[in-house]
């Protein structure tokens, strides 16, 4: 391949940095360059699925050779634009439900898949106007690819001891986004680890998920249980959910990391339930029109009402162990 002339390299800088403030122009809140190359720990995701580590998530196993390299899943690519998006808002304190039953963060606001591919598909169709030569594919939490892994490696932030992707600035409060490109862009340092010894996040999971820093066996975790696994769940595991109806953020609230998390802008994001929780009592008495109803455009319409109903079920029968235990 012909090495690029010292114009071409000025070239790619500028369109590198158009892009970017294209990127946050449109309300991105992060945007980094990795390059399209195969991911460091491949052989840590083969152990991770070889140990059934991700349960009934069988996706994960599919497509493993495209999974963990961009050029494999979209032959030509060369670099990949990653993009984050805040999705914090403060929460009220719940006064109203006799049954609180947490929802996680992420999944408050609207559904997060639509809102990024939108704005993903805009910012491509932008590029190739810049440069028409340019092929794109874009991809938000479904594509085979390893997107923490990406934006570590694009600068956006690092994988942190919960495998949650961190930013210095913003924390982990963040969604993902990435379009690979077969431009050759310039691409960003990744990311220094800031975990150093702290180890809240590992203490604080009551499942015991975070088996060693940086390793999560998703069986344990409890927004794996309460989201992804269909089948019945260990009554030991029940005990140790509490009051989490939809994912967990238990890991993430005690980061310190997350302690100056600055606001979304992205009204998109607003929680449709300000205190962040649902009563579980009122869940039990859905019928499928008012699951539609409520939920309409929510990301927690991944879980069948029948699903939710038994989170809700655990919910309560918690809620009832520890009112018991109280009153000894
Ligand atoms: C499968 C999956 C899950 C599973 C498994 C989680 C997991 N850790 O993998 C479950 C259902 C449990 C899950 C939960 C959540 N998820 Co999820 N999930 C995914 C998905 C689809 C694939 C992730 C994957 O490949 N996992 C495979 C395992 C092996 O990867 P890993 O555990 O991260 O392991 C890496 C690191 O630990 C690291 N590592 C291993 N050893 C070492 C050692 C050292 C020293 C270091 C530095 C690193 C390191 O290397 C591994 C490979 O990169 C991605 C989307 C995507 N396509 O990437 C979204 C994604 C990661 N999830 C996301 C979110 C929002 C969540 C939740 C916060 C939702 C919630 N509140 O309930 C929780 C967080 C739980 C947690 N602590 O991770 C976001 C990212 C958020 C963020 N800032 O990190 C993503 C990117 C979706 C998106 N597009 O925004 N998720």
């Amino acid at each position: 391949m012909v090495p690029a002339s010292p114009i071409d390299r000025l070239l790619e800088y500028s369109l590198a940095r158009q892009i970017k403030d294209r990127a946050l122009e449109m309300g991105f809140s992060l945007v980094g360059i990795a390059p399209a190359q195969p991911a460091a720990r491949r052989q840590y995701l083969k152990e991770w699925l070889d140990q059934g580590r991700a349960g009934e998530m069988a996706y994960l196993a599919k497509r493993f050779e495209e999974r963990v390299d961009p050029a494999a899943y979209f032959p030509g690519a060369a670099t990949v634009i990653c993009v984050a998006m805040n999705y914090y808002y403060p929460l009220e304190e719940d006064t109203s439900s006799s049954h609180p039953a947490r929802v996680a963060r992420y999944a408050l606001g609207n559904d997060y898949h639509q809102m990024i591919k939108e704005r993903l598909f805009a910012l491509a169709d932008w590029i190739r106007q810049k440069a028409p030569e340019a092929q794109t594919r874009c991809g938000v939490d479904t594509a085979p690819i390893m997107e923490k892994d990406l934006a570590m490696r694009a600068g956006i932030g690092w994988i942190g001891k919960n495998s949650c992707l961190i930013n210095p600035r913003i924390g982990s409060w963040l969604l993902l986004g990435e379009i690979i490109t077969t431009l050759a862009l310039p691409t960003d340092e990744p990311e220094t680890d800031h975990c150093g010894t702290c180890r809240a996040c590992i203490d604080a999971c009551p499942t015991g998920a975070i088996t060693a820093p940086y390793e999560l066996d998703a069986t344990r975790c409890i927004s794996y249980l309460t989201i992804e696994h269909r089948g019945p769940i260990d009554p030991s595991l029940q005990k140790q959910m509490g009051n989490w109806l939809y994912g967990c953020d238990i890991c993430q609230d005690v980061c310190p990391h997350n302690r100056k998390t600055p606001c979304a802008t992205d009204p998109r994001f607003l929680p449709r339930f300000r205190s962040g929780t649902l009563d579980a009592e009122q869940v039990m008495q859905w019928d499928t029109s008012a699951y539609q109803s409520i939920l309409r455009g929510s990301a927690m319409k991944r879980v069948k009402l029948p699903m939710l109903q038994r989170n809700a079920r655990i919910v309560l029968n918690n809620e009832r162990a520890a009112q018991d235990e109280q009153s000894k």
